[in-house]
């Protein structure tokens, strides 16, 4: 998979590659590429925003250097099991857009070719988002009901929480399959040694050897975890 992101604040992202997401990219299961939105300007300044037309408080990032972008980085990959219209998935980050859940993670885990491109200020100018659209799949994506400065740290989470799903790169798929959100339900209690601390036991039928009773239980715990802190999972 190719993953490029755009944004004003290319370190922003450095993190990503130290982790997990650092394998991958160096087994080249995972092509990712950080850019910054300002190797699109040509004036000395590199400006990327300006006053609103019709006013109002804050700036807007100007349509021309993300035109640039998205021609050169839309191009550098075009056809192959890319988005269902062919041309890259073209993802921009947004509290205004639909939210982020692990089903969309396991979508876009699917593409070839993910482009993200990181809003600040008050927003992209919105002809960005048509033109976009001829060069392929637009999604505005967010992370959750509240506003962050800007995309990046959106992005981040987005990248993460894809970029593991692609398989080889987390190392035990099993690891994948029982953790929270992949059945819908909340992940059962996790205990290791030792059996007894500061007088707490490790819930006795996990030391029983009964597989069966085991896998049972921790069910039981997911139903009643999920239940109890997060009720609308179990309402649909
Ligand atoms: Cl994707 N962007 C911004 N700026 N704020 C957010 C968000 C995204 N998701 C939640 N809040």
């Amino acid at each position: 998979m190719r993953i490029d992101v755009v944004s004003i604040f290319p370190s922003y992202f450095d993190g990503l590659t130290l982790s997990l997401l650092g394998k991958a990219r160096d087994s080249g299961i995972l092509d990712l590429d950080v850019h910054d939105l300002r190797d699109w300007t040509s004036d000395r300044h590199r400006t990327v925003d300006d006053t609103p037309y019709g006013g109002g408080a804050g700036m807007v990032m100007k349509p021309e250097p993300w035109g640039l972008a998205l021609d050169q980085l839309a191009d550098s990959q075009s056809g192959s099991l890319s988005s269902s219209k062919g041309g890259p998935t073209i993802i921009f980050p947004s509290p205004a857009g639909e939210v982020f859940t692990q089903a969309t993670a396991r979508e876009l885990a699917t593409r070839e070719h993910l482009i993200f491109g990181c809003g600040r200020y008050e927003g992209i100018d919105e002809r960005v988002f048509e033109y976009a659209a001829d060069l392929g799949e637009v999604r505005l994506i967010s992370l959750g009901d509240y506003v962050l400065n800007g995309g990046e740290v959106a992005v981040m989470a987005m990248v993460e929480a894809i970029g593991r799903l692609i398989p080889g790169v987390v190392g035990n798929p099993e690891s994948l399959v029982e953790e929270s959100h992949e059945d819908g339900l909340l992940e059962y209690p996790s205990y290791t040694k030792p059996s007894v601390w500061r007088d707490r036991e490790v819930p006795p039928i996990l030391l029983s050897g009964n597989h069966g009773a085991i896998a049972g239980w921790r069910h039981e715990q997911q139903l009643e975890r999920t239940r109890v802190r997060r009720p609308d999972l179990l309402s649909d």
